[in-house]
C-alpha cells in the first residue's frame, strides 16, 4: 500500500495503522518521487537508511536518468516497516543543490581559491609534517561528526590515534550523545543500548524524558501513535518544559522547570521505592548499590521536588504510580536530559529506575538512551570521539595492548595517559594556540557550538590552520585555510548504526559533484601521503575501500560488546542487523542485559566510572570495591542547583532545541524547498502571560539576550512555562561575510550566540539547554514566526 506524500509536510506522521500489544507493527510504505518521475521510470533502487536523525529508518534510493529521483521506505526492515518522516522524504534533494562544493579550495592571499586534490592534500600533509617535527602530535586536533559512515570513523580513529598519535580527536557527538554513552558506562560498565525499538510493540508504558520524539524521531513517534490508536494502548509519561506533541498525547505531562531533572527523578525513585514497586530478587541477582540509592532518595518526597521543579505534587505522584505499576516499561532519554543541568546524573537515574524495577532484557522492558546524530553510535564505537575503538578502556593497560595488537603498533603509539580530549577542550586549546591545526569534518561549529563569538575568535586566528571537509561552503568554511569537498549519502557506500544497535548499509546511487570524494577516500589518500606505518614497516592503514575498511573494523570489534564479526555487506543488503552479531549470535541481538550487565566485569568494562557530581575519574581500585563481580551499578546522585540561576537582569531560563522540518544548521534542509519553506526563519517562544507582562505580542521582533550574546527572532506564543524562553538552534547565516566577518555584531539568528560554554562535568557535553536570558522588544514588525511543526497552539 503506498502512502501519498504531498500532505506529509502538513501531516508529518501520516495515516495510522493501529496495532495491539504483542503483535507486529504493520507495514506502511512511504514513497516520494521527484515531480514527473513515475515508479516505472525508476532504473534502480539502492538500499540505504536515514542520515538525518538516529532512528535508522531504512529506505531505498530511487535512481532515474542517472540522478537520485526519490526514496521509498523499506517495508521489511525491523526499524520502520516502510515509514519515513518528512526530512527523509524530501531531504535527498539537497545532494543536487547547485552550490555543492565540487573542488578543493585553498586560501591564497586571503581568499579561498579552487585547486586540485594534490595541491590541497599536500598543503595539509606539509602542515602536519611541520607540526609533528616541531611542537609534536598534540598540536593537531580533529573535530569530526556523527554523520560519517562507520568505515570513515574507524579509519580516522586509526590515523589520528596511531598515525599522528594525538589525543585530540572528538566530534559533534560530544554535543549530542556523550551523555548517553557516559550514562550507559556508569550503569552497565560499557556503552551499548540495552533496549530495542520492538519494545514499543510489547510495552504497557513509555516514559519520554526530555525527548520530543514527535519532531525529532517521527517514525518512532508513528510507532507510539499506532499503539495509542489500538485498543491496548500504553500509558505515556512526558517530562518536558514545553507542550510538545508528546506532552499533548501523554497520560501525565510534567513540565518541570528546566535544569531540575535530577530532583524530579529522585522524587520518582523515592515514590517507586516507597510504594514497594521494586524487584528485590532482580536487584539482588544483577545489581550493586540499591541501598545507597534508597538512602539518597529517602528525603526526596514529591512535595520536596514539587517546589524545586515547580510542578504539582499530585502530578509527580501520578507519574510515579504510572512508572511503578506498569508491568512493562520503556524509557527514552534525549537532549532535555543530556544537554541540561546534571546531565549524566539525571540520565543515570533513568537507568536506576529500570534497574530497581528489573525492567531490562525482556520484551517491552528497555531503556533507550537515545542517540541524535545518525551515526553517533559509530563515532563512539570506532573511537572517533572520547573513547578507544571497540569500547576499550583507555585506563586498562590490557585493553590498550589489545588495541595495539589489532593495529600492529607499539602500545605507546596510542595516547592513553588520560581520557581522549573532549571537543570543547579541543577548541579551547586551539584558542590558546596549543592546537595549531584543526581538521573539521562533517560538522559546522560556527553555528553549533555554544558562545559563537568565542568560536569565531578562535577560528579567525590565522595562526590556527583550519581544514573544513564538507558538502557546502558553510559558516565554518568561511574561516578555513583549506576546504575539502566531500561526497555524501547516496554518493558513497558504507554502513552505520542507529540508536537501537541496528546496522544498515547505504549504497552509492550516483557520482558526487565535480571531483568531490568520499570522506573515506580523503582519509586514505592523506594516510598514503603521510606514509603512516605499523611496527613491522607495513602500511598502518592497509585497506583501500569501504568493504575492506569494514573488514578491518570487524577484526577490531571481535570479542567486544559491539561485535560485528558475523555481519556482512551481503547480509545487510537484506535489512538491518543488531549488534552484537557473531558466531554465538548469528542473527544479531535484540536486547542486552537479560542476564545482567555482562560487560561490567572489572577486566571488561570501558571505564572505571566517575563521580556523578564532580566528574572526577575513579580508578580500578575504586571499581573493584564498588563492583567486584561485574554487576549493573545503581549510582545515586543528589540534586544540586544550576550554575547560572535566573536573576533580575536575566529573569528567564533559555532553552534551545529543534523543530520538525529542519536538521541542525540547515546545510541540507535549508536547501530543500519543501522543508525550508515549512520553517524558513528563526523564532522565539514565550508563554502568553510572560509576553503580556513584557508588553510583547505574537510576531514582534524580539531580542533574546544572555551574558554571551543575543539572538533576534519573531515571537511565537506557546503554552510553555512562564519562566522559560525557547529558541531553535537551526538558523545560521547565509550571508557569512556579514555575520562572521571581523565586525560581526554578536547578534543574529543563531541561538548559540547566547548559549553558555559550561559542560556536564561527567560527560563533558555542553549544556545547550541552560542559561539565563532577558527578552526585549526590537520592533513591532517581526513578521509571522515559522512553524516548528503543525503542533503549536498558544
Ligand atoms: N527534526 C529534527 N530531528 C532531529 C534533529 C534535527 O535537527 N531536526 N537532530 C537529531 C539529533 S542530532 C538529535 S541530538 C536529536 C535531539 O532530539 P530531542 O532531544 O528530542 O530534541 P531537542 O529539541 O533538542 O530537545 C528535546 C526537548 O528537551 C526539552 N527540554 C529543554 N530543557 C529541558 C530540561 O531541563 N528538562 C527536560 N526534561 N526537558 C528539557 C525541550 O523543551 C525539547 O522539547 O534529534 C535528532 N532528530
Ligand atoms: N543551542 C544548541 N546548539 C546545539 C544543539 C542544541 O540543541 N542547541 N544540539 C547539538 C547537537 S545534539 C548536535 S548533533 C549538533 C549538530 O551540529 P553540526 O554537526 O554542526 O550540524 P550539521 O548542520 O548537521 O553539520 C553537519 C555538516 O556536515 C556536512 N555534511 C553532511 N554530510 C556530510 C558527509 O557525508 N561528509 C562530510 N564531510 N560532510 C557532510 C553538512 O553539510 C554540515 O555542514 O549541534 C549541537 N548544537
Ligand atoms: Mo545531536
Amino acid at each position: 500500500m503506498r502512502e501519498p506524500t504531498p500532505e506529509r509536510i502538513a501531516d508529518p506522521w501520516g495515516r495510522r495503522t493501529p496495532y495491539e500489544r504483542g503483535t507486529p507493527w504493520p507495514e506502511r510504505v512511504d514513497t516520494e518521487l521527484a515531480p514527473g518521475v513515475r515508479p516505472e521510470d525508476v532504473e534502480r533502487w539502492v538500499p540505504s537508511a536515514s542520515l538525518l536523525h538516529s532512528n535508522g529508518d531504512a529506505m531505498d534510493i530511487a535512481v532515474a536518468g542517472g540522478r537520485i529521483a526519490g526514496v521509498r521506505g523499506r517495508a521489511g526492515d525491523r526499524v520502520n516497516r516502510g515509514r519515513l518522516g518528512p526530512k527523509d522524504l524530501f531531504g535527498w534533494q539537497a545532494g543536487a543543490a547547485p552550490d555543492r562544493l565540487a573542488t578543493p579550495l585553498v586560501r591564497r592571499d586571503g581568499h579561498l581559491v579552487p585547486c586540485d586534490w594534490d595541491t590541497a592534500l599536500e598543503v595539509i600533509a606539509d602542515r602536519t609534517r611541520e607540526l609533528l617535527a616541531g611542537p609534536g602530535p598534540e598540536a593537531i586536533g580533529f573535530h569530526t561528526s556523527g554523520q560519517l559512515f562507520l568505515e570513515e570513523s574507524y579509519t580516522l580513529a586509526v590515523i589520528a590515534r596511531a598515525g599522528i598519535g594525538t589525543p585530540h580527536l572528538d566530534g559533534n557527538t560530544r554535543l549530542c550523545t556523550a551523555t548517553a554513552a557516559e550514562a550507559l558506562k556508569e550503569s552497565f560498565g560499557s556503552d551499548g543500548q540495552p533496549g530495542s525499538y520492538d519494545d514499543i510493540d510489547h510495552t504497557d508504558a513509555v516514559a519520554l524524558f526530555g525527548h520530543n520524539a514527535a519532531e525529532t524521531q517521527p517514525v518512532l513517534w508513528m510507532r507510539i501513535l499506532d499503539r495509542l490508536a489500538g485498543t491496548s494502548p500504553p500509558e505515556l509519561l512526558c517530562v518536558d518544559p514545553r507542550p510538545t506533541r508528546v506532552a499533548r498525547a501523554a497520560t501525565v505531562h510534567l513540565a518541570a522547570r528546566p535544569g531540575t531533572n535530577v530532583a524530579l527523578l529522585n522524587a520518582l525513585l523515592h515514590e517507586v521505592i516507597r510504594a514497594g514497586h521494586t524487584a528485590p530478587d532482580w536487584i539482588a541477582a544483577h545489581t550493586v548499590g540499591f541501598e545507597r540509592l534508597a538512602e539518597q532518595v529517602s528525603a526526596c518526597t514529591p512535595k520536596w521536588a514539587a517546589d524545586i521543579c515547580d510542578v504539582p505534587q499530585a502530578r509527580i505522584e501520578e507519574a510515579a504510580e504510572l512508572l511503578g505499576s506498569a508491568p512493562r516499561l520503556v524509557s527514552t532519554v534525549l537532549q532535555g536530559i543530556y544537554q541540561s543541568h546534571q546531565a549524566t546524573a539525571a540520565a543515570v537515574q533513568v537507568n536506576n529506575l529500570h534497574l530497581i524495577r528489573g525492567m531490562l532484557g525482556r520484551p517491552g522492558c528497555g531503556v533507550l538512551q537515545m542517540n541524535g546524530q545518525p551515526t553517533a553510535q559509530n563515532t563512539r564505537e570506532c573511537g572517533a570521539n572520547g573513547d578507544l575503538p571497540g569500547f576499550r578502556n583507555w585506563a586498562d593497560p590490557a585493553h590498550v595492548a589489545d588495541l595495539a595488537r589489532v593495529w600492529n603498533v607499539d602500545p605507546e603509539a596510542i595516547p592513553h595517559d588520560a581520557a581522549p580530549t573532549p571537543a570543547m577542550e579541543i577548541f579551547e586549546r586551539a584558542r590558546q594556540g596549543r592546537i595549531r591545526m584543526l581538521w573539521i569534518i562533517g560538522t559546522n561549529p560556527a553555528v553549533s557550538l555554544p558562545h559563537l563569538g568565542r568560536v569565531r575568535e578562535t577560528l579567525s586566528d590565522r595562526g590556527l590552520f583550519t581544514v573544513v571537509q564538507d558538502l557546502f561552503r558553510t559558516e565554518t568554511a568561511h574561516f578555513a585555510d583549506a576546504v575539502l569537498p566531500a561526497a555524501t549519502w547516496g554518493e558513497k557506500t558504507g554502513t552505520f548504526t542507529n540508536a537501537d544497535r541496528t546496522v544498515h548499509i547505504s549504497g552509492k546511487a550516483v557520482d558526487p559533484p565535480g571531483i568531490a570524494r568520499s570522506d573515506l577516500d580523503i582519509f586514505l589518500d592523506y594516510a598514503r601521503r603521510m606514509d603512516f606505518r605499523d611496527r613491522d614497516g607495513g602500511p598502518l592503514v592497509p585497506w583501500t575501500d569501504a568493504e575492506s575498511a569494514f573488514a578491518a573494523w570487524q577484526d577490531c570489534s571481535a570479542g567486544r560488546p559491539c561485535d560485528y564479526t558475523a555481519i556482512t555487506y551481503e547480509r545487510l543488503r537484506n535489512g538491518g542487523i543488531q549488534w552484537p552479531c557473531n558466531a554465538e549470535h548469528p542473527a544479531g541481538t535484540e536486547r542486552l542485559y537479560a542476564d545482567g550487565a555482562v560487560w561490567a566485569a572489572p577486566d571488561q568494562c570501558e571505564t572505571y566510572g566517575k563521580d556523578l557530581i564532580t566528574g572526577d575519574p575513579l580508578d580500578r581500585d575504586d571499581y573493584l570495591r564498588l563492583n567486584p563481580h561485574g554487576k549493573a551499578m545503581i549510582k545515586p546522585a543528589p540534586y544540586v542547583p544550576p550554575d547560572e540561576p535566573t536573576d533580575a537582569e536575566y529573569p528567564l531560563h533559555l532553552t534551545t532545541g529543534r523543530g520538525l522540518y529542519q536538521f541542525h544548521t540547515r546545510t541540507k534542509t535549508g536547501r530543500v524547498p519543501a522543508l525550508n519553506d515549512a520553517a524558513p526563519r528563526v523564532w522565539a517562544e514565550l508563554s502568553p502571560a510572560t509576553a503580556a507582562a513584557l508588553d510583547l505580542a505574537e510576531g514582534d521582533l524580539v531580542e533574546v539576550r544572555t551574558a554571551r550574546g543575543s539572538v533576534q527572532a519573531p515571537l511565537r506564543l506557546a503554552a510553555l512555562r512562564d519562566d522559560t524562553v525557547f529558541v531553535p538552534f537551526h538558523y545560521g547565516y547565509w550571508d557569512t561575510e556579514a555575520a562572521c566577518g571581523p565586525d560581526a555584531p554578536g547578534t543574529g539568528s543563531a541561538a548559540n550566540e547566547a548559549t553558555p560554554t559550561q559542560c556536564d562535568p561527567v560527560s563533558q557535553q555542553p549544556l545547550f539547554k541552560t542559561g539565563a536570558a532577558a527578552v526585549t522588544l526590537v520592533s513591532r514588525a517581526g513578521g509571522t514566526p515559522s512553524a516548528s511543526g503543525p503542533v503549536w497552539v498558544a
